[in-house]
């Protein structure tokens, strides 16, 4: 790259500035989530533009901006999750994705973690009841406990094996559902998620979003789950079926939910707000300064090393890459 062939790329949301501020030193970034009139922008630059530095759901990175982008060579997501990018069509288009595997994994699974051990033993609300006084009238009631549980893990991926790792730690039985066993894993592999939610009592679910895993987590889950069942999502909220989770909480058919990540975020159902009896967090898996710089540099690395014609360093399945 010399400086009179500086690439133009497109940042389709807020970026956090140690990665922004990379960008701006390398490329000519424009900010089209910031642009008043974002087709008029597009109209502007799109013809020039050949990167994309995508996160967030600020704007869908699919045919329709693919349209308006006839020099794209890349996009870059900021995630290891790429649901927001419609990633078939890219590979359909020679436009190479990636993502931000590995880097997060160990984060989000501390994470997945600390959400179970808060919704079965009820640590936020405990926390309310010491700061609302009542302490001083009597100790908070006993809860549930991990110490029974039967745990199956929704998407053994690389996150899901590092949730899987800690819970050994913790001495639970691990079962999983995914589209395939695994040959290099122990744990009771279940090719029906009915029937792994029958023998366990504990979901967690660390599958990504899109078509093929939409409200996999539904009503005939939640009834096999029984009473006793809690979930935890630290995947995508797309995958269970929000209003059946709803429902089974109030009709307490399930015990107890935790729950980083929904259908509509940032919007969390009023029903689900209401409830003293789950745990709900911003969808903060990833959200520390460590990892998320982690991740920025790993975006940047990609477009930087796509843009010197080295190829991208973590592009995803749908668009494999083969230096020509
Ligand atoms: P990964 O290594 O690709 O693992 C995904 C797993 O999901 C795979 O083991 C896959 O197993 C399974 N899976 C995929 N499609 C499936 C389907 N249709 N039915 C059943 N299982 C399916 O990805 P990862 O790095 O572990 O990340 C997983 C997801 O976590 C991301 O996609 C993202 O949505 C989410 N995430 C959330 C946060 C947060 O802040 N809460 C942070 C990071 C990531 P099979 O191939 O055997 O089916
Ligand atoms: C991020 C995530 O919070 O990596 C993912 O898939 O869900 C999180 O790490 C998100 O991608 C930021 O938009």
């Amino acid at each position: 790259m010399t400086a009179n062939e500086t690439p133009e790329i497109i940042m389709t949301g807020p970026l956090m500035a140690y990665a922004a501020d990379q960008l701006r030193a390398r490329f000519t970034v424009h900010e089209l989530w910031n642009a008043p009139d974002r087709a008029a922008m597009l109209r502007e630059i799109g013809g020039r533009v050949r990167g994309v530095a995508g996160g967030g759901a600020h704007v869908r990175i699919d045919g329709a901006l693919f349209d308006a982008l006839p020099k794209l060579e890349m996009v870059a997501n900021f995630g290891v999750g790429y649901d927001n990018v419609d990633a078939a069509e890219a590979g359909r288009r020679g436009i190479v994705v990636s993502n931000t595997p590995d880097v997060l994994t160990d984060e989000v699974a501390d994470l997945a973690l600390g959400l179970l051990l808060a919704t079965v033993r009820q640590l936020p609300q405990v926390d309310r009841y010491l700061r609302a006084g009542k302490w001083l009238e009597k100790p908070y009631p006993l809860t549930t406990s991990l110490r029974t549980r039967k745990v199956g893990i929704v998407g053994l991926g690389r996150i899901g094996k590092a949730v899987a790792h800690r819970l050994e730690a913790f001495g639970l039985p691990i079962a999983y559902h995914g589209r395939s066993r695994q040959a290099d894993v122990a744990y009771r592999y279940y090719p029906s998620l009915v029937e792994m939610a029958q023998d366990v009592d504990t979901l967690i679910s660390v599958a990504p979003g899109g078509a093929a895993t939409h409200h996999m987590i539904n009503a005939e889950v939640l009834k096999a789950l029984g009473p006793n069942g809690i979930v935890v999502n630290v995947g995508r909220g797309t995958v269970i079926d929000e209003r059946a989770l709803i429902e089974a909480l109030e009709a307490k058919t399930i015990l107890s939910a935790g729950l980083d990540v929904f259908e509509d975020e940032p919007r969390v159902p009023a029903e689900l707000i209401a409830m003293d009896h789950v745990v709900l967090l911003p969808h903060v898996g990833s959200a520390s300064v460590h990892t998320r710089e982690q991740m920025g540099q790993l975006l940047v690395d990609n477009l930087v090393s796509w843009f010197s014609g080295k190829g991208p360093l973590t592009a995803v399945p749908e668009t494999p890459w083969k230096k020509a």
